[in-house]
């Protein structure tokens, strides 16, 4: 039998209508929303699970999982997803004698000054990637030819920072970082920070470069050390910290002129505030270092060990709320924001005398 609307009474086509405009809505609400960020926001599932389930790649870490920090979503964008579609895993990682820094950007049309987002989606984090830094020219084209791609796949608001140190002093990484926290803050509202040497490789793209509920310790195993970690409480290399995270440990100490002690000082800072170190796991966790000697006037530090009996004492009077130094420039380059800073020399600084 046919069957015609006319033939409904008028409370039974009020009712028919009402029913075709909530399917209708939630048709549309289907539509405009990523389902998947959706299911992570409302019921977030630790990070390796996810992995697990979308790749097959397990990753372990050492502290409970809890959702990112977001940043604002704007209505016209969806949040990209936690795990971006475009992630490919292991590569094997050349470096090319003839490269050229214009060849790196010819390959990155979508950096603009250092940085760049994403326009399919919204960012979760807002990530500044800071990079302590002197005469070390092909280490950072070999960093920026793999990081911006890698950066892109993973669908991050990101920007890179080089912090470089002005003069022959003695060379202070950990100052550095802290000048580039200072400084890359005044430019844009980052969430979290990658302190990151500059002559290591990342070689996995699951290994995610956002900042983690803990602090997070992104080297596991390197080429140079055989993949393995090198101590139990080892907080070299790279590391991820929140704004928060690293504002509540006063930041890194000024402290440490030469090489060695100061991402050790930065872990017991981390250790003081009763925050846990999460890794990812070794089979992400992966970095090519590229080969190098002892640079000119970064020789062992022969008070570092000194230092660290203080940190207990010191690490409220001395850091980012102590850290002193004149900015020379500041140059925004087509593939990274360059900073040169003055940042002293032990013999003259206030921070020594803590
Ligand atoms: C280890 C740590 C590093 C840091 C250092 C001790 C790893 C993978 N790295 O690195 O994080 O704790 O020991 O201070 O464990 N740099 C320059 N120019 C210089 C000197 C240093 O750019 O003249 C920068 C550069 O970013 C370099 C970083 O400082 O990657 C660390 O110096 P390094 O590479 O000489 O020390 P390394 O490899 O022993
Ligand atoms: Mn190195």
């Amino acid at each position: 039998m046919a069957c015609k609307f006319g033939t409904y009474s008028f409370p039974q086509r009020l009712k028919l209508l009402l029913i075709i405009v909530s399917l209708g809505s939630i048709l549309t609400w289907i539509v405009t929303h990523n389902i998947q960020d959706l299911v992570w926001e409302v019921n977030p599932q630790p990070l390796e699970q996810k992995v697990q389930r979308w790749t097959g790649v397990q990753i372990v870490s050492t502290g409970p999982q809890k959702p990112q920090p977001v940043t604002p979503t704007p209505t016209s964008l969806p949040l990209c997803a936690f795990l971006s579609p475009y992630l490919r895993g292991a590569t094997a990682l050349k470096f090319d004698a003839q490269l050229t820094f214009e060849e790196v950007q010819k390959r990155n049309p979508k950096v603009k000054e250092g940085r760049c987002k994403p326009q399919e989606c919204h960012a979760l984090q807002r990530v500044a990637i800071l990079i302590p830094y002197r005469n070390r020219e092909r280490h950072l084209l070999y960093l920026l030819e793999h990081l911006h791609p890698f950066l892109q796949r993973q669908l991050l608001d990101y920007g890179i920072y080089i912090i470089n140190q002005a003069g022959n002093g003695v060379f202070n990484r950990a100052k550095l970082l802290n000048v580039g926290f200072l400084e890359a803050l005044k430019e844009y509202p980052w969430d979290c920070f990658i302190f990151h040497d500059v002559d290591l490789v990342p070689e996995n793209d699951f290994n995610l470069y956002h900042c983690d509920h803990e602090p997070k310790h992104l080297v596991v195993g390197r080429n140079s050390t055989g993949y393995r970690l090198r101590y139990k409480m080892y907080f070299g290399g790279a590391t991820a910290m929140t704004k928060q995270q690293f504002t509540r440990v006063n930041g890194f100490s000024n402290r440490y002129w030469g090489w060695g002690g100061e991402d050790d000082d930065l872990r017991i800072r981390v250790q003081l505030q009763k925050m846990k170190i999460v890794r990812p796991s070794l089979e992400v966790a992966r970095y090519t270092m590229t080969f190098h000697t002892r640079d000119h006037g970064n020789e062992i530090n022969p008070e570092r060990m000194a230092l660290l009996k203080k940190v207990p004492q010191v690490w409220s009077k001395d850091g980012l709320n102590s850290c002193s130094y004149k900015v020379l420039t500041i140059q925004h380059k087509p593939l990274y924001i360059n900073i040169t800073v003055d940042i002293g020399d032990p013999r003259h600084n206030p921070e020594v005398a803590v």
